[in-house]
């Protein structure tokens, strides 16, 4: 699907706004730091185009952005990701592989429409999207309880929240949306109800920690791979917590129980086999917190770029 798969475009974003603890902003640079952009420039041999310094969108985020419809910070996370899709678009409508750096989970309202818009532009079809988590990310601001912008991404882009005004991501039309039949989960184990209602009522895919013990995780992205269906476009969006806290101990939610780092490479490898694969994330990374900060944050921020790696094709002899 891609017209240029050796081009890679790169989009660091320093944003923090879909939650309230702060950090998670200083992860792009810090995966960037630790040798990820190089090793993917010098080892895959990929051509970066795009980002070498991080935005911050500083220049989005109003003084003034009370809560609206329950959410926190709407206006500045709504203007932050309509920028991001813009982005992610241009690259993608290159013909691209798009790899986005964040942030915490609320990017993914602007990745994934950019992405879906220009997968519908070039190809004239609709993309699919993994969704990689302990969280399903799908609360509509009705029913999260937390107000917290990157546990509602998903919701977003399925049209199951629906927003007019512009400033709160009314600016999202429907050749953003992706379909909730495309729409596949792995590694969920801290689900809400009212999201838990949501999954039932559409009929979303969804494989928790439950089913990889269960089938293990080789059957687990086979049968994610199944439902998606072969020759699709798939955008890969990877939370960091999905992964146990042993291997990802610096992030926003971490919840115990996870997947290895190894399950999380293999999804990842399997993606990228499929040559399917348009556009990756790697999100919630925030290198301020963990019981020892400091051991933790290089232990996390390795895994994060051993992730985006298999993504990206590296253990492929
Ligand atoms: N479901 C909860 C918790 C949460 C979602 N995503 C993360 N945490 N990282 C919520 O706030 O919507
Ligand atoms: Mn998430
Ligand atoms: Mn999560």
């Amino acid at each position: 699907f891609l017209s240029h798969p050796e081009d890679l475009g790169v989009v660091a974003v320093g944003f923090s706004g879909g939650q309230c603890k702060p950090g998670v902003d200083a992860a792009p640079s810090a995966l960037i730091e630790s040798g990820l952009l190089s090793s993917l420039r010098d080892e895959l041999n990929y051509k970066l185009h795009g980002d070498d310094t991080v935005h911050s969108y500083k220049d989005l985020v109003p003084k003034e952005d009370p809560p609206f419809r329950n959410m926190k910070n709407p206006k500045a996370v709504s203007s932050v990701t309509e920028r991001l899709c813009d982005q992610v678009y241009a690259h993608a409508r290159e013909g691209r592989m798009v790899l986005t750096l964040g942030g915490d989970h609320s990017i993914a309202i602007g990745t994934i429409a950019g992405s879906a818009k220009a997968v519908r532009e070039r190809l004239g079809r609709e993309m699919a999207v993994i969704w990689v988590d302990a969280h399903a990310d799908i609360n509509t601001p009705e029913t999260s309880g937390s107000g917290n912008i990157h546990g509602m991404p998903v919701s977003f882009l399925t049209g199951l929240s629906k927003e007019e005004k512009p400033e709160y991501f009314g600016w999202l039309k429907s050749d953003h949306l992706i379909n909730v039949k495309k729409l596949v989960y792995i590694g969920l184990r801290d689900v809400d109800a009212g999201e838990k209602r949501i999954l039932r009522e559409n009929g979303i895919k969804a494989f928790s920690m439950f089913d990889i013990d269960r089938h293990g995780i080789g059957r687990v992205v086979e049968m994610a791979l199944a439902h998606i269906g072969s020759d699709t476009p798939i955008h890969l969006s990877f939370d960091v917590d999905a992964l146990d806290p042993m291997w990802a101990p610096s992030t926003g939610t971490p919840v115990r129980g996870g997947l290895t780092l190894r399950e999380g490479d293999y999804i990842c490898e399997s993606v990228h086999m499929t040559g399917s694969l348009v556009a990756v994330d790697l999100v919630e990374v925030n290198p301020s917190l963990a019981p020892e900060v400091e051991l933790g944050a290089h232990e996390t921020v390795r895994a994060g770029c051993s992730l985006v790696r298999c993504a990206l094709g590296e253990s492929l002899l």
